[in-house]
């Protein structure tokens, strides 16, 4: 049920299902960094020789050695207020995490439902056999497959790489059937991720944007909370009168 919303009064509480489509701004309090913003990680590496099949074809080692950088990073972040907000909002409504990160912070807060996009920092994977592992080790030595030998790589979305269909549908059903939709800490420009707040527009959610300065999709959205996550969350959760 959508009913109409007046966009100032929007309380989470007050809604029975909720998306929080998060990206790099949802974990800029816990230190991770974003990517385009000032000190963003594609100011200091090319994406292109860093963080895509081609790179790593070329030179696994080289993508381990940036790789690693990021695990020795998000080893020493945990999770901010604005995580634990999100994780504790379950049982009191419907949730739905839909996050283009992959520093797994969503669900060290709590979060059960959680949709990764673009994959798992602690997730490796074998394309030569299939084989999966996970585990938190920083830096992670040795990526060899211990099933065939092969170069093992880290078990996200590359640029280049197509998405996970499960995880695409997952999302799209999530936002097709939520009352609000809250974009948190995305730049929205990377696709077909940024799409995917459409689908909650189409089937009449209230539309949130939380972001310190607007982006490419503000007119998207009905209510702009300008200002970090941890501090403009609380006013989507305000006790109902
Ligand atoms: C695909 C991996 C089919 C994990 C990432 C040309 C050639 C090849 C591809 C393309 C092409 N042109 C377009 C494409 C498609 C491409 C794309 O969209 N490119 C963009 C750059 C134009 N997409 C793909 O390649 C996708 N695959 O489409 O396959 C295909 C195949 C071939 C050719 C065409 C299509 C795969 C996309 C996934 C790439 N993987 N990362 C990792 O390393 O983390 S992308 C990277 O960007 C992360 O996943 C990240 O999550 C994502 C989005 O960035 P944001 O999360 O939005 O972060 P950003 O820094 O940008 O913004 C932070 C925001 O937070 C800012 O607005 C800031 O104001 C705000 N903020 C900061 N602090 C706070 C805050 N907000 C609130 N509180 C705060 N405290
Ligand atoms: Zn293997």
């Amino acid at each position: 049920m959508h009913e109409a919303v007046d966009p100032a009064q929007i309380n989470l509480l007050d809604h029975e299902s909720v998306v929080f489509f998060t990206g790099a701004g949802m974990s800029a309090e816990s230190g991770v960094p974003t990517f385009r913003g000032p000190g963003g990680v594609w100011k200091t590496y090319d994406y292109e020789e860093y963080a895509c099949q081609e790179a790593f074809d070329a030179d696994p080692a080289r993508v381990w050695e940036f790789h690693n950088y990021r695990r020795g990073i998000v080893a020493q972040c945990e999770p901010n207020r604005g995580h634990r907000l999100i994780a504790e909002l379950e049982g009191r409504l419907k949730v739905t995490v839909v996050t283009q990160n992959i520093d797994g912070l969503h669900q060290q807060a709590g979060s059960t439902h959680v949709v990764e996009l673009h994959g798992g920092l602690w997730r490796v994977r074998c394309d030569g056999c299939g084989h999966r592992q996970e585990g938190r080790e920083s830096p992670f030595e040795d990526p060899r497959c211990p099933a065939c030998g092969g170069w093992l790589r880290p078990d996200i979305v590359w640029f280049g790489d197509l998405l996970d269909m499960s995880r695409i549908r997952a999302a799209e059903d999530a936002m097709a059937e939520c009352d609000v939709m809250v974009a948190i800490g995305t730049s929205g420009v990377v696709f077909p991720a940024a799409a995917l707040p459409m689908v909650a527009k189409q089937a009449g959610a209230a539309m949130v944007e939380v972001n310190v300065e607007p982006t490419e999709m503000s007119a998207l959205y009905d209510v702009h909370l300008r200002g970090p996550a941890g501090e403009m969350l609380p006013r989507l959760m305000e006790r109902s009168g």
